[in-house]
């Protein structure tokens, strides 16, 4: 049996070195709400969000390059890994938003401006922005939460050039998601992108491309277009029976509490097994397995 350099753990997923330097991303079914990760996997989520990702590589590949090398992975991660390119990462986290919600309502309410960028009056949770905004904040490490930060900020990290690109490849295949994503029933309201640059040496040209899993709902909000009404939070995609569970009075939890959240029940888990399916599925018009 072989086992694998590890390089890091997210909290649901993780990554791995092959012994040729490539890598090996392995999503997990552990799934995360108010910012723990719950103690009850949802089965097949790994494989659904990997599905995912690879189907948006694939959507987006005259948009920008992406670092998928191959689906060929290890039996034990059958369906739920990608082997992929190492790259040079760059320390940005790079999010797009279409949509007002989270940190960028907050922002707004607070000063009319989200990341620097001045908004009509008026706008309320949930409100489509006149066109999408980059948003890049600054990956904090596990238990943190990411700051956001300035474009100007981006271009003392990373230079210029290198800023304004991934400005301009962030919101390209943002615009791209979204249109694809609203003509299918989900409104795509906001997304992270990390990007990584080949290095010089192999083929290494200096070239940024699209890493991580991409445009899942773990790295995005997807929200049902059906029940869309600016004004009041969203309901989640994939989440909402978790969360609405969580905090009713049946869980017994708290989520102040600063205690672990309990397990969830079996209907919970079958439910939102079933939102991540019928999101993979209205996304790519694909039955699922
Ligand atoms: C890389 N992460 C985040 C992902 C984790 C952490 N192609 C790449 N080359 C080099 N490094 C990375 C990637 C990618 N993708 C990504 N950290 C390093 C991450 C998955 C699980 F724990």
């Amino acid at each position: 049996m072989t086992t694998y350099a590890h390089i890091a753990s997210g909290k649901v997923r993780d990554l791995y070195e092959l012994s040729d330097g490539r890598l090996l991303f392995v999503a997990s079914d552990r799934i995360s709400a108010y910012d723990f990760v719950l103690p009850t996997p949802i089965p097949d989520k790994g494989r659904v969000l990997t599905a995912m990702s690879i189907w948006w590589f694939e959507q987006l590949a005259d948009v920008v390059p992406n670092h998928l090398l191959s689906t060929d992975v290890p039996a034990e991660f059958a369906g739920r890994a990608m082997i992929c390119e190492r790259l040079e990462m760059l320390p940005v986290e790079c999010i797009a938003r279409g949509y007002l919600t989270g940190s960028g309502l907050a922002d707004y309410k607070r000063t009319g401006a989200v990341s620097g960028i001045p908004l009509p009056a008026g706008l309320v949770d949930g409100s489509r922005l006149p066109h999408p905004l980059f948003t890049p904040s600054t990956k904090a490490p596990i238990g943190e939460h990411d700051e956001n930060i300035s474009l100007a900020d981006v271009e003392q990290t990373i230079g210029a050039a290198a800023a304004d690109e991934i400005k301009r490849l962030t919101l390209a295949a943002y615009g791209t998601a979204e249109e694809i994503a609203r003509q299918r029933g989900i409104i795509l309201a906001d997304t992270k992108f990390e990007f990584g640059r080949r290095v010089a040496g192999e083929s290494g040209d200096g070239t940024i491309v699209l890493a991580d899993e991409v445009l899942t709902p773990d790295s995005s909000r997807f929200w049902p277009a059906a029940q869309y009404e600016p004004g009041r939070p969203q309901p989640s995609y994939d989440k909402q029976y978790v969360r609405d569970w969580l905090t009713s009075s049946a869980s017994g939890w708290d989520k102040s509490s600063g205690e672990p959240p309990p397990g969830l029940p079996e209907d919970v888990v079958a439910k939102t097994r079933e939102k991540y399916i019928e999101a993979y599925e209205r996304l790519t018009g694909l039955a699922w397995s």
